[in-house]
């Protein structure tokens, strides 16, 4: 990426990889921020003067006073930041002329930017910084990146991050380039936006407008330029104003340099819920197309103009199968006529050309059954894998999709309304799988977009950050790991003093809730199943909650340590999360405990039923903190305390129930205890090569990944365990992380061999919507049996990989009676 570049000019690690090229302490060569004049051009794109306004303000939030900003060619300073586009910018394009700047392969290169120091690069000038980007977001990312690498997090003002106060600000004279990046397309989907951000926005944020509209998007556009992304699929439940009902919102986006696009279910740019008005059955290409052809064609029209990614194909009117075509095969022929049809109308509103136009197909839920069975999707369009809904990503190109010009991409979720349960609330996807699924993706080509539903996008914040990190350098994160991108996290937030502690607080958590996610304590799932029915004994319960007792213990000892100006952003960012996870374990447990001990305990019971309630009431609290005086009320309706709260279904949070004080009888089993017995081996204290260790995933700590994705023909690659078993039989099963296989295979393999004898293979069926996916994603886990069982004693256990990507998380041990060698 950096052929052709002189050779003075570094490849630059980003800001949260801390590499130190902005610093507080002068050097001999370093360029003093103070007393800079900030000059763009007034013939540039409007994002450029946008980001040098930020840039502006940002520079003045920590030096305490703002640099003058201008767009006059004759400048009040003697040293200037000039921030500009290749070709758009006449100060920019003479310094390249005249070989002043090199700027190398820059031009034409994507969304990428070279930051370097000139001397005396036009008269009255004795220094310049200069930030020239290759195109209108180059550009943007790189006034963004210079605020981000003295000290301004991404989140300043949607979590309150305060740009860290700085005597002087000196650049490194190297020049720097930066870009392209990993991933093409890059962005967010605001969904379920029901119970946070649109209350949020229509009655705190934007009274006037009502709704989420231009003032709101306006923050959206400005974070992900902070985040160095592209693309906003925008919010589209019904009560949302559709985003281009208000073409204010649009040419909004457009002068941000945000890519619009709209979610799988929205193809052409439209919102269904709250644009199409003939009702759902008449959303039917076989039935209707000229109606709803003209519905796309009016958009494509007024849209034409601006840069978008086009959603092709069609499901229901919202996230539901399409209606029309019949069986599978007259799906498949419709769903290849409407492509064509929509491709018809990009080439006459668009482009002519219309394999130049970005264009997806998003082979969600029953779409990807559609795909599977054989449509055909023109080259150039890309296709876009989505996950599970639950962070497992469940296809991937296999090598001849891998050819298509079109490329892949990948729709993923850090939060989620669906079945078997839905996770709204406190976004608590571990980084280790967002980096393991993304990085997985990434590999077998999957670059040219990645969006991630982030829910309300608070408090997805820190999983929103990793996931465009990811696309912007993908390798970068990868070499930090989770715990290590956790800490750089923490350190860019908080500073560096409570990096570590602050880290170790996140990676606990995330362990935690991985093993089961707040908003799935109920351990409810499909129908008839009893609430409050953990497979935990009272004892098991109570070991979870003293795990939850230490986090608490240890985040209160950082909480008394943040300084007073960081205190809202820690809430939003740490302690809200962390705690509320916390409680509702407290909450759900120990109402548990109640309805197993009141007969046998009743006076243990009744306290633990007086702290579930008192339980509730303190996540009631926290929630009303959140919205009523962080950041002195600013986020008035963003958080619900209950994701969904107020209107339960099958896949919704069942409220709390208040244990029934009077009861005297057990409504539960005493002690399931599920569980117990049995002797588990974490996968990663195996001896052995060709297998991968993954840090913070799984619930051990680590999990085991086999093989190489790129090179699946490699397999056989053996872990070796030492197991010393009591006495009796032991049946073998293992844990394994509900991943999917490549490229739509139906099930994940990997063979088990005991003392040196021939290795069973273990296949583990995937299906997304049968019970053991559903069991998969709720536990976090996928347990299997091998068939083996083994008398107790020292063993040899040899698990050889069979399909790659299957992550190993444990060997478990169950009890199988006597030994009958
Ligand atoms: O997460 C998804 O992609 C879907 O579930 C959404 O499209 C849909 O709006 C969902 O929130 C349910 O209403």
């Amino acid at each position: 990426m950096l052929a052709g570049l002189a050779a003075a000019v570094l490849a630059a690690t980003t800001a949260w990889a801390q590499d130190g090229w902005i610093s507080e302490t002068g050097s001999p060569h370093a360029f003093p921020i103070a007393g800079a004049e900030i000059l763009y051009a007034s013939d540039d794109h409007p994002v450029v003067g946008l980001a040098a306004g930020d840039l502006r303000d940002d520079l003045g939030a920590m030096l305490g006073k703002p640099p003058r900003l201008s767009t006059e060619t004759s400048p009040k300073s003697r040293t200037a930041i000039i921030v500009g586009t290749l070709g758009r910018n006449p100060l920019i394009d003479g310094l390249v002329r005249d070989g002043r700047l090199q700027v190398g392969d820059l031009p034409g290169a994507w969304e990428s930017f070279v930051i370097a120091v000139v001397d005396r690069p036009a008269p009255g000038l004795d220094r310049a910084l200069v930030i020239a980007g290759s195109d209108r977001r180059g550009t943007a990312f790189g006034a963004y990146e210079l605020s981000r690498a003295a000290g301004v997090s991404p989140w300043t003002w949607w979590a309150d991050v305060k740009p860290q106060k700085k005597k002087a600000l000196y650049v490194a004279a190297d020049a720097r380039r930066f870009g392209p990046p990993s991933v093409r397309y890059r962005g967010i989907f605001i969904n379920d936006e029901d119970w946070g951000l649109q209350p949020w926005a229509a009655k705190t944020f934007d009274p006037a407008y009502g709704d989420i509209g231009p003032k709101t998007y306006e923050k959206v556009f400005q974070l992900l330029l902070r985040l160095k992304a592209n693309t906003l699929w925008p919010a589209m439940h019904e009560v949302s104003k559709p985003f281009n009902a208000d073409p204010a919102n649009a040419a909004l986006a457009d002068r941000w340099g945000i890519v619009m696009g709209s979610s799988h279910a929205e193809p052409m740019l439209r919102n269904n819920v709250g644009e199409w008005k003939a009702g759902a059955e008449a959303f039917n290409y076989a039935a209707n197309p000229g109606g709803v052809l003209d519905y796309w064609r009016e958009r494509a029209k007024s849209n034409g103009r601006y840069e978008s990614i086009y959603t092709l194909g069609m499901r229901g009117i919202h996230d539901s199968g399409m209606v029309g075509g019949g069986d599978i095969d007259g799906q498949r022929a419709l769903l290849e006529k409407i492509i064509t049809d929509q491709r018809g109308l990009i080439g006459r509103y668009v482009d002519p050309k219309v394999e130049t136009v970005p264009q997806v197909f998003t082979a969600y839920k029953e779409v990807l059954d559609i795909y599977r069975s054989g449509l055909k999707v023109p080259d150039d369009v890309t296709l876009v894998w989505p996950d599970d809904n639950f962070g497992y990503i469940r296809q991937l190109p296999n090598e001849q999709e891998r050819r298509r010009p079109g490329g892949s991409g990948v729709y993923y979720h850090l939060s989620y309304l669906g079945a078997p349960l839905s996770h709204l609330w406190l976004s608590t996807t571990p980084p280790a799988l967002v980096i393991e699924e993304m990085g997985r993706a990434f590999d077998l080509d999957a670059r040219k977009l990645w969006v991630v539903n982030v829910g309300d996008i608070k408090p997805a914040e820190l999983g929103t950050q990793l996931f465009l990190d990811m696309a912007w350098d993908v390798e970068g994160v990868r070499k930090l790991g989770a715990h290590g991108y956790e800490e750089a996290f923490a350190r860019e937030t908080f500073g560096p003093q409570q990096a570590k502690a602050i880290a170790a607080i996140l990676a606990q958590h995330h362990q935690l809730n991985f093993e089961r996610k707040p908003e799935h304590l109920q351990w409810f799932w499909g129908k008839g199943a009893t609430p409050r029915s953990s497979p935990l004994s009272v004892a098991q319960g109570d070991e979870r909650l003293a795990r939850f007792d230490a986090l608490i213990g240890k985040l209160d000892v950082e909480a008394a340590k943040i300084p007073a100006e960081q205190r809202d952003a820690w809430f939003e960012l740490v302690d809200y999360p962390v705690r509320a996870a916390a409680l509702a374990n407290r909450r759900f447990f120990d109402a548990e405990a109640f309805d197993r001990l009141i007969g046998e305990r009743p006076d243990e019971a009744r306290v633990r039923a007086a702290r579930a309630r008192s339980t509730d009431a303190e996540i009631a609290a926290l929630t009303r903190r959140f919205n009523e005086e962080i950041a002195g009320g600013k986020w008035r309706g963003i958080m619900s305390e209950e994701p969904a709260d107020g209107s339960w279904t099958s896949f919704r949070q069942r409220p709390f129930e208040a244990p029934a004080v009077d009861a005297t009888t057990p409504r539960l089993a005493p002690s399931p205890a599920e569980g117990e017995g049995l002797v588990v081996v974490e996968a990663e204290t195996a001896s052995g090569q060709g297998w991968r260790r993954i840090d913070g995933l799984g619930r051990g700590g680590a999990a085991m990944a086999a093989g190489d994705v790129r090179e699946p023909s490699k397999t056989g690659a053996a872990l070796d365990y030492d197991v010393t078993l009591p006495a009796g039989a032991w049946a073998l099963d293992v844990d394994l992380l509900p991943t999917f296989p490549l490229n739509g295979q139906t099930a994940l393999r990997l063979a088990v061999g005991v003392d040196g004898g021939a290795p069973v293979t273990i296949v583990a069926p995937r299906k997304v919507g049968d019970k053991a996916w559903a069991q998969g994603v709720t536990d976090g886990r996928l347990r299997v049996g091998s068939g083996a069982t083994v008398c107790g004693g020292k063993r040899a256990v040899r698990v050889t990989s069979v399909d790659p990507g299957v992550v190993l998380d444990a060997l478990v041990f169950r009890p199988a009676g006597a030994c009958k060698p």
